[in-house]
């Protein structure tokens, strides 16, 4: 299989972590829609990353999309989301906070580094910080009492990626002081091997 986005991308890096976690090799190309655009949108219309391509040469693109299938290629037993019911439901929830709060986080950066500068609107930023802040806060309350290290698990997954986007991109724009456990479930999963080798490197 082949990833398509860097590291620097949540998105991405949620399901570069995943496929680690779960031992299914995979190549990757670093490719953004900032410089390599017309390649990008051959793979994805929207030009957006992640995508993936599979062995035989079909293309999924939507991190949940993504996702979905990396559960199914790893079987009911290994699957990072539960297959059904309240605990599916649970998970889904948590997940898509996380998945909010990385929005949230992107649109904030892109209107500061995109925009030149005289054109920045704070309150457009301000806007989007203050959801990053809310999601984060509810995130704080549901990993709270979680025992360290975690059970592996896509919320687990998405929501430290959230956090290490926020504190790799975003620590001018966002203080996490105020999310310790948080930081204490980020840095329960820093040495792990699928966190270690896909730390986001800034270069935007
Ligand atoms: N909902 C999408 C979000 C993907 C996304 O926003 N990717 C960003 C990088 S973090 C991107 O490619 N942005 C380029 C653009 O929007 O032009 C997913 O989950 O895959």
């Amino acid at each position: 299989m082949i990833l398509i986005g860097r590291y620097l991308s949540p998105f991405t890096r949620r399901v570069a972590v995943s496929l680690k976690l779960l031992g299914l090799p995979f190549e990757r190309r670093p490719l953004t829609a900032w410089h390599d655009l017309e390649e990008l949108r051959r793979l994805n219309p929207v030009g957006r990353v992640p995508a993936l391509i599979l062995d035989d040469g079909e293309m999924i693109f939507e991190s949940s999309a993504i996702l979905d299938e990396i559960d199914r290629i790893a079987g009911p037993d290994r699957a990072l989301l539960p297959a059904a019911g309240p605990a599916r439901r649970e998970a889904l929830r948590v997940t898509a906070v996380a998945l909010g709060v990385m929005d949230k986080a992107a649109a904030a950066r892109y209107e500061r580094v995109m925009r030149p500068k005289e054109k920045v609107h704070q309150p457009w930023i301000d806007h989007n910080i203050g959801q990053v802040m809310s999601g984060l806060g509810w995130l704080e309350e549901r990993f709270a009492d979680t025992a360290l290290p975690p059970e592996m698990s896509q919320p687990v997954i998405s929501t430290v990626v959230a956090h290490d986007f926020l504190a790799v991109a975003m620590a001018q724009m966002v203080d996490l002081q105020g999310v310790p456990a948080l930081r204490a479930l980020s840095q329960a999963c820093a040495d792990l091997p699928a966190f270690a080798e896909t730390r986001p490197e800034i270069d935007l």
